[in-house]
C-alpha cells in the first residue's frame, strides 16, 4: 500500500485530544503516529511504564486511550505485556476470544524506562519472542521527574544530574545505541525513526512493527520542548536536523538484515542540529568549539559504523 497522508490523518485517533502533555512534545506525536498504523477493526491493548506520557494520559478515572490500557511500573513494561500476549494467546486456543477478533500488544515507554530501568524486563520479552511492540519515546532524558540524565541523553547536554557550569560541560558520556543492542537479540523486526518526511517513515515502521508476527522494537527520537529547550513550534525542524545530521539516522533491520532507509544528499554539519537547543548553548561559548569537533566526530563514527553494517 503506497503512503497517503490525508488518508492517514482522517483515521479515528487512538489517544484523544484532552490529555495533559506539553504543547509541541514529541511523545504525543510519535504515541498518535505508531497507532494509526493499526488496521481498522483491530484492536488494542497497550503497555506504558511509567513517565510522562504515562501520568499526563491516565489519571484515573481518566483516560485519553480508547484501547484497553494497562499502567505499568517503570522496571516491568516489558514483562507484562508480555504476560497479556500469553493469556491472549491460551484464550485464543481455548476459543475464549472469538477467531476473527484480533488483538494487538504495544507498550510505550520513555527512554529512561527502556534504555536504563526497565531494560532485563524489555531485552527478556524480546529474547522471548512474543508477539508484540515495544516502542521507546526516546525524549533523552528523565523528563517526567524533572530533566535527569539517561543513558539515551546526548554527551554534553545541559540536564538536572549534569548542569553545565564552571566544573562541568554537561553530561560526559555517549548516549548509548539502543536500537543496536535490541538488534542483536535477532529479532524479526527493529527500527529507528522520527517525525519526519510527513510520518511516513514512521507509520511504515509501525505498520512492519505491528503485523510482523514475533517481536518488534521502535525506537522513535520524540523531542521534548522543555527539557531541550527549544520553541514549541520547532518540534518537526529539530527532527529533521536530527535526521539530516546523521545524528538521528532513520534505518531497519529486518529479519537481520540491516537497511539504511534515508542518506542525505548533504550530510549537515552537528552543529545545526545542536544549535537549535538550549541544552547545547554552552558548546558554543568562546574556548569550547573542540566540544563540538568531538561531537561530531562521534556521530560520524557511528554513521561509518551503520553504513558499513548496511552495506554487508
Ligand atoms: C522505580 C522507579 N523509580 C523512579 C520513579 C520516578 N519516576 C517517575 S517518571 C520518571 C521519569 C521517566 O523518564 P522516562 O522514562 O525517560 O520518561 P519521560 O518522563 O522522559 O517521558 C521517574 C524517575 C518511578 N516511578 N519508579
Ligand atoms: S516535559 Fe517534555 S516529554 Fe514531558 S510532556 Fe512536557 S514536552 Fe513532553
Ligand atoms: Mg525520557
Amino acid at each position: 500500500m503506497s503512503y497517503n497522508l490525508k488518508e492517514v490523518m482522517n483515521k479515528p485517533e487512538r489517544l484523544a485530544a484532552g490529555h495533559r502533555m506539553c504543547a509541541g512534545c514529541g511523545a504525543t506525536i510519535a504515541v498518535r503516529g505508531v497507532l494509526r498504523a493499526l488496521h481498522e477493526g483491530d484492536h488494542a491493548v497497550i503497555g506504558n511504564a511509567t513517565g510522562c506520557l504515562e501520568v499526563s494520559t491516565y489519571m484515573y478515572p481518566y483516560t485519553a486511550w480508547e484501547d484497553s490500557y494497562i499502567h505499568n511500573a517503570f522496571e516491568n513494561a516489558g514483562a507484562t505485556l508480555s504476560g497479556v500476549e500469553t493469556a491472549y494467546k491460551a484464550l485464543k486456543k481455548r476459543g475464549k476470544i472469538a477467531e476473527d477478533e484480533t488483538f494487538k500488544f504495544i507498550t510505550f515507554g520513555g527512554d529512561g524506562g527502556t534504555y536504563d530501568i526497565g531494560f532485563q524486563s524489555l531485552s527478556g520479552a524480546m529474547e522471548r519472542g512474543h508477539d508484540m511492540v515495544y516502542v521507546c519515546y526516546d525524549n533523552g532524558a528523565y523528563m517526567n521527574t524533572g530533566i535527569q540524565r539517561s543513558s539515551a541523553t546526548p554527551m554534553y547536554a545541559d540536564t538536572t544530574t549534569t548542569p553545565v557550569g564552571s566544573q562541568s560541560n554537561g553530561k560526559m558520556q555517549n548516549r548509548k545505541d539502543l536500537a543496536a543492542i535490541i538488534a542483536e537479540h535477532n529479532i524479526p523486526y527493529v527500527a529507528q525513526t522520527t517525525l519526519t518526511q510527513n510520518f511516513k517513515d514512521m507509520y511504515e515502521k509501525s505498520e512492519k512493527a505491528i503485523y510482523t508476527e514475533g517481536a518488534a522494537f521502535l525506537n522513535i527520537m520524540a523531542p521534548c520542548p522543555r527539557g531541550w529547550r527549544y520553541e514549541t513550534s520547532d518540534v518537526m525542524n529539530i527532527c529533521k536536523l536530527g535526521v539530516e545530521t546523521c545524528y538521528w539516522p532513520l534505518f531497519e533491520v529486518d529479519h537481520g538484515k540491516w537497511i539504511l532507509n534515508y542518506e542525505p544528499k548533504k550530510k549537515l554539519p552537528i552543529e545545526d542540529f545542536l544549535r537549535a537547543q538550549g541544552r547545547f548553548k554552552h558548546l558554543f561559548k568562546k574556548g569550547n568549539e573542540d566540544l563540538i569537533v568531538q561531537f561530531q566526530e562521534e556521530v560520524d563514527r557511528r554513521w561509518e559504523d551503520l553504513k558499513y553494517r548496511c552495506a554487508k
